[in-house]
């Protein structure tokens, strides 16, 4: 895709700052009960109206290529009854199990769905052992016995006609043209504007429900919401997606060429903003009240070009032709206020009321984006919040000498949502980051008050109503937030206000890297936010309490837990202690909090801590992602898996059927030549659809090990240059991943990434064997189809580093096996599929723990005494790869050298290494038997029903927010 224009927006923050350096005068005495002037938030706003901007674009005619074939619905053709008895061995040889008979026989009976950590059935199930109940055992076929449930009738319709009529309508009034003279950017907005239509209909149907209902609400608050693409995903949900392509090709046009014009909202960095993403699909298709609140950044996650081999970053300017599904709400806009001091008041009967006051106001105004619902025509919102100046440049603040406050009001309002920070697992201490934090905070707190308010009367009950999640601790000032609101606007005392706040916030932790752990100077962070800063000061205070009241006299536990400590203001121990949840990722992280990071907090809280592993939406990565393999899904097993994931398991008993290995695999090779052609596109290399797909896309990070990798293609490189003659099945390496624009090795490592795919690809001796593909510009839309075309998972990082991951939860879905060490959910991800279907390799978390409290790693005995590695190593500074041999030194540098401020191979690479090129050699031999990988790859399919986000969204709302379901 043509990189789009250069706009010269930097993607780096400017720094702005003009405030006021007045700090607060009251020290931290809240004993707030503090009523006060109840700011009625009639904040007034003109309506200036989202108008659909006509782009103006050169006029392709929208190509009527018709779209590759989509295989037909469901026919439930195969359709027997089930005979519960799980068919018995047979087990191609060298897949079989050690396992014997009982497992699978015995689990199928049983007709509940295995609902395993709940359950626990009773004395006889011995060691848990959940790992071994299905997997490994290689079930014999026999597909006829499969009964496929009937297709699910959608509660909602789609008038084909009245859509084909829609689109023609929106291009004529839209841009005066008809269908012919239409450009492809156009009709993807005049279909877009014509899906809006239908959805409105629901959206609106959706929140009348809630009104009636008044269900417990959700806040999603994240800073990042990492959408993608909405158009197709509408469609699918809208359980339209066949109609309206058809009804597109009947106007002569290719849908696929239209999903193409729309922009990415990449308004995330990686797992995080997209595991939000997924979360609200299914909230809406569960049938849950939920908002997602976050900022409408000017500028997303930068675009990647690749410029002789290095990455440059592009701004993406999404917004560029206008967002045809968002709908701007002025009506609901809220004002935030930044610096300035808090005055106190003491009132007649000795209450003390707190003022900002001198500070600058910004103006916060909603854009709601649908978020439809799976088939069930609930219609949830995303809402995300564009800063504008409160006041518009008036003439007479010149008289008034308020020109130069005018000014700086206008220029927060303008930098405020400039740009998302592009940094992932990595803190940067920016002081326009915590006005972005606070900025959306406030506004999406404020919105949830007065809704409720709105409806119920008594604020004490706030929580009963309504739950915050605090998606990181990016959201954190929620907790000070509300409890400003409550005791400043709603006079609640300190203790009234400390029970609805503590009731209402939840947190999740996403991260132990430490580097990720948000402190913010105390300096910065009082004179921003004087009021915010005083209320957590109060926290802090009565926490050291308590501390003291649980362990008297011990200084230690202060110093460790303390919220305001050092100078620093410490958002994860202020999320804890106000939490009334807090929640790991995976059961591996959430262990490893409990036991390592946040043992202490773990000690004094033990209820508060549970796991919810992550999840992601069928829907997008497999019904919408890989059309040909979710229509094979459903010829099998029916349609239920696209709303219930588990039922995905009925295709085990294909899993050694010939007939359908074959289809499988056949499916994959097409998934695969359609990649092909999108690097032969994109990177103009030819690469051979028969090879083995290896596949790495995840955000550029050390710990994550993209390095690993490719210092082991360059291994394997020179075993085929040195043993020419020794077998070897031809690979292809793909690698995508955005690097942290500050972040060196991150960039240097995507530059040696290029420099030997130039080296190898260009190496006629080696006859094709090995590709190497570094895929541009990795993001939602292009993640779709490559999760589709992947036979081999790189899930390398160290372990214990990867809180979950949610990538290695697509590759599986897709049929794709994973290569990984024990970190994250790859534990998970084994358990359910089996040690004998994914390769293994590596230190435990256990022992990489170990090594970093005790040390006992030397990376350069590994270099002394392993020569393979110690010539992989020297290639990197002897001009094999780079003419500069200075180029890579930092990398080399980075594995082996001491220097003083950092230690040697901090990821353990080196000494992985060996056990990664042995799990490698596993991958090549089980991919030479046909049979055997077909086997373990539709066996990751069929196992990956516990990794839905509805799942996961059931399990935050059984053991967390505990929400009302609503059906319309
Ligand atoms: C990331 C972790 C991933 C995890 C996602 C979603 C941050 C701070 N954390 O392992 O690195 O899958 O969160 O939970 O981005």
């Amino acid at each position: 895709m043509a990189a789009a224009k250069k706009e010269t927006v930097k993607t780096t923050a400017k720094k702005t700052s003009t405030d006021k350096k007045t700090t607060t005068k009251t020290t931290a005495k809240t004993t707030a009960k503090a009523p006060a002037k109840k700011a009625a938030a009639k904040s007034e706003t003109k309506t200036t109206k989202a108008a659909a901007k006509p782009a103006a674009k050169t006029t392709t005619k929208a190509a009527a290529k018709p779209a590759a074939k989509a295989p037909a619905k469901s026919t439930a053709k195969t359709a027997t009854k089930t005979t519960a008895k799980a068919p018995a061995k047979k087990a191609s040889a060298k897949t079989a199990a050690k396992t014997t008979a009982k497992a699978p026989a015995k689990k199928a009976a049983a007709k509940t769905t295995a609902k395993a950590p709940a359950k626990k059935t009773a004395a006889k199930t011995t060691a848990k052992a959940p790992a071994k109940k299905t997997a490994t055992k290689a079930v014999k076929a026999e597909p006829k016995k499969v009964k496929i449930p009937k297709a699910k009738k959608p509660t909602i319709t789609f008038d084909k006609e009245l859509f084909k009529r829609s689109v023609l309508y929106n291009v004529r009034t839209l841009y005066r043209k008809n269908m012919e003279e239409a450009t492809p950017q156009q009709v993807f907005q005049a279909v877009s504007y014509a899906i809006k239509d239908q959805i409105v209909d629901y959206w609106m149907k959706t929140q009348e429900a809630y009104e009636r209902e008044d269900p417990k609400t959700v806040y999603y608050l994240s800073m990042e919401f990492l959408m993608g693409r909405a158009l197709g995903n509408n469609m699918i949900n809208l359980m339209a997606y066949k109609d309206a392509k058809d009804a597109l090709e009947e106007l002569g046009v290719d849908i696929n060429v239209i999903e193409d014009q729309e922009p990415d909202a990449a308004l995330g960095n990686g797992g995080l903003g997209r595991l939000a993403a997924c979360f609200l699909d299914s909230l809406a298709t569960l049938g849950y009240s939920a908002y997602g609140c976050g900022i409408r950044y000017r500028y997303g996650m930068f675009k990647q070009e690749i410029r002789d081999g290095f990455q440059v970053e592009v701004p993406d300017n999404w917004l560029d032709n206008g967002n045809p599904f968002e709908l701007r709400r002025p009506e609901y806009t809220k004002e935030v206020r930044f610096g300035g001091y808090v005055s106190v008041r003491t009132d007649e009967k000795g209450r003390n009321h707190y003022y900002q006051e001198g500070y600058q106001a910004v103006k916060a105004v909603p854009y709601d984006h649908p978020i439809v619902g799976y088939g069930n025509g609930i219609v949830n919102t995303l809402r995300i919040w564009d800063a504008e100046p409160v006041d518009c440049f008036r003439l007479d603040s010149f008289d008034k000498g308020d020109y130069q406050k005018a000014v700086e009001q206008e220029n927060l309002a303008r930098n405020i949502v400039e740009v998302l920070y592009p940094n992932d697992n990595h803190y940067a201490g920016k002081e326009l980051r915590l006005k972005q934090q606070y900025f959306f905070i406030s506004a999406s707190v404020q919105e949830a008050v007065a809704k409720y308010m709105r409806n119920h009367k008594d604020i004490k009950k706030f929580y009963e109503k309504v739950t915050f999640q605090l998606n990181d601790t990016h959201p954190t000032v929620a907790i000070a937030e509300l409890m400003r609101i409550l005791m400043d606007e709603y006079y609640l005392t300190w203790d009234e206000a400390w029970k609805v706040t503590t009731r209402t916030c939840a947190y999740t932790n996403h991260t132990i890297m430490a580097e990720a752990l948000e402190k913010w100077p105390i300096e910065l962070f009082s004179r921003l936010l004087p009021r915010i800063y005083q209320i957590v000061e109060e926290i802090n205070r009565r926490f050291i309490a308590d501390i003291e009241a649980k362990y008297p006299g011990n200084k230690d536990k202060i110093a460790k837990m303390a919220i305001v400590y050092d100078g620093q203001v410490k958002m994860a121990h202020l999320a804890i202690v106000a939490g009334y949840s807090v929640n790991g990722v995976a059961r591996l992280h959430t262990e490893i909090l409990k036991n390592q990071e946040l043992k202490d907090f773990y000690e004094m809280f033990p209820n508060k801590f549970n796991n919810k592993t992550n999840g992601i939406t069928q829907r997008r990565f497999l019904l919408h992602g890989n059309p040909l393999l979710a229509d094979w899904v459903t010829e099998h097993v029916g349609d239920e898996w696209i709303t219930d994931l588990p039922k995905i398991k009925g295709l085990k008993v294909y899993a050694t059927d010939k007939k359908a290995q074959a289809e499988f695999m056949n499916i994959k090779y097409k998934n695969k030549v359609r990649l092909a052609k999108y690097i032969k596109e994109h990177n103009g290399i030819d690469v051979d659809p028969r090879s083995i797909f290896d596949v790495q896309v995840k955000r550029l990070h050390e710990y994550k090990r993209q390095l690993l990798n490719i210092l082991h293609i360059m291994y394997l490189y020179n075993e085929i240059k040195e043993h020419p003659e020794m077998e070897f099945f031809p690979r292809t390496f793909i690698f995508g991943a955005k690097a942290a624009a500050g972040y060196r090795n991150a960039k240097l490592t995507i530059k040696l990434i290029n420099s030997v795919a130039d080296v190898i690809n260009n190496d006629k001796s080696i006859d094709g064997k090995i590709k190497v593909v570094f895929i541009e510009n990795y993001r939602v839309s292009n993640a779709e189809i490559i999760f589709a075309a992947a036979d081999v998972s790189e899930q390398i990082s160290t372990a214990s580093k990867e809180a979950s991951g949610t990538g290695n939860m697509k590759f599986m879905l897709n049929g794709a096996v994973t290569i990984g060490t024990m970190d994250g959910a790859n534990v998970e991800i084994v358990e359910e599929v089996g040690e004998d279907n994914a390769f293994i390799f590596g230190l435990s978390s256990d022992e990489v723990i170990r090594f970093e409290n005790y040390g006992g790693y030397d990376p350069m005995e590994i270099f002394n005494n392993d020569p393979d590695v110690r010539k992989v190593l020297m290639q990197l500074i002897n001009g094999t790869y780079s003419e500069d041999t200075e180029l890579f030194r930092p990398l080399y540098n980075s594995l082996l050298n001491t220097l003083s401020t950092s230690k040697a191979d901090t990821y353990f690479i080196l000494k992985d290494f060996k056990s990664y090129a042995a799990a490698q050699k596993r991958v090549e031999e089980a991919y030479m038997d046909k049979k055997r990988w077909a086997y373990m790859a539709m066996m990751n399919v069929a196992c990956s029903g516990k990794f839905t986000s509805d799942r996961t969204i059931k399990q935050y709302v059984d053991e967390i927010w505990h929400l009302d379901h609503v059906t319309l």
